[in-house]
């Protein structure tokens, strides 16, 4: 890893009802899973949340925001930024396997799809983030590849729990005009490199870094209030703005 702390973006995904019988004793109160992203200008186009079925994670208390699902991890770093009551500190209100968590459907800042719901995905990193990933398929090659995973493997989604509904009404969405790659530009490299599946990480890696340079310096978002902007003079405002409406904190680790 690089040399300084890496800046996050942590997008409350705020369940909805009715809440998994695993959260029943939280009924009432608002629970977040946070997912952490480095792109915070892509939101307008989230179409579910990734869970890891065999990662374990925890339910604890915010002082501002509320209460979130994340890694043990996680949360002892956000424990550090203030997150929690006292320095360093967090209470542990429950422990919950990311199985129990797949299917929760949930509400997402900026998308235009108003309940998008858990779903697996077997790449996720325990010791990254909040173990929890926003999805969006039409700017992210590995989200894409999971998503046409589950999509075209009956047997992968009945093994969760996962129903078509869940799955088949979130089509990419266009929100980022690319040069050369076009408005989904995941979905244009995906088919490019012939990508099978969430495990082809080499191909994915090659992905990731085709459309990242340029998704950056010459990428235009086609949605929102500063749709026709180019990514990099706005992805800060945009931040701010997930920030100011309580939908997101910044988060270091
Ligand atoms: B990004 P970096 Cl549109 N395991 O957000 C695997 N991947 C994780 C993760 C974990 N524990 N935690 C976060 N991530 C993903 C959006 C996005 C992202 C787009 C395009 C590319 C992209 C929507 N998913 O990331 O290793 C999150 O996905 C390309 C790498 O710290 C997060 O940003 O560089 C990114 O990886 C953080 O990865």
């Amino acid at each position: 890893e690089g040399a300084g702390p890496q800046e996050y973006t942590l997008i409350k995904m705020e369940v909805l009802e009715p809440y998994p019988s695993i959260l029943e004793s939280f009924k009432g109160k608002k629970v977040s899973f946070v997912a952490a992203t480095l792109r915070p200008e892509t939101m307008y186009g989230q179409t579910n949340c990734w869970i890891h079925p065999d990662i374990k994670y925890i339910v604890f208390e915010t002082v501002k925001d509320g209460i979130f699902i994340s890694t043990k991890r996680a949360a002892r770093n956000m424990a550090y930024q203030d997150f929690t009551e006292r320095d360093g500190e967090f209470k542990i209100l429950q422990e919950v396997v990311g199985q129990n968590l797949l299917g929760v459907a949930l509400k997402s800042p900026f998308t235009c799809y108003p309940k998008i719901y858990a779903l697996p995905m077997l790449t996720i990193k325990e010791d990254k983030g909040t173990g929890i990933v926003t999805s969006v398929p039409s700017d992210s090659p590995d989200d894409y590849a999971a998503l046409v995973d589950l999509q075209k493997k009956p047997a992968f989604r009945e093994k969760y729990g996962i129903t078509e509904e869940m799955i088949m009404p979130f089509k990419p969405v266009p929100i980022l005009e690319i040069p050369e790659f076009g408005n989904l530009s995941a979905v244009y490299v995906y088919d490019k490199l012939k990508i099978q599946s969430q495990n082809d990480r080499e191909k994915l890696t090659q992905a990731k870094e085709m459309v990242y340079l340029k998704g950056f310096y010459d990428g235009v978002l086609l949605v929102g209030e500063y749709k026709g902007s180019k990514i990099q003079d706005v992805k800060k405002n945009l931040q701010n703005k997930l920030i100011q409406e309580k939908s997101a904190v910044v988060y270091y680790e």
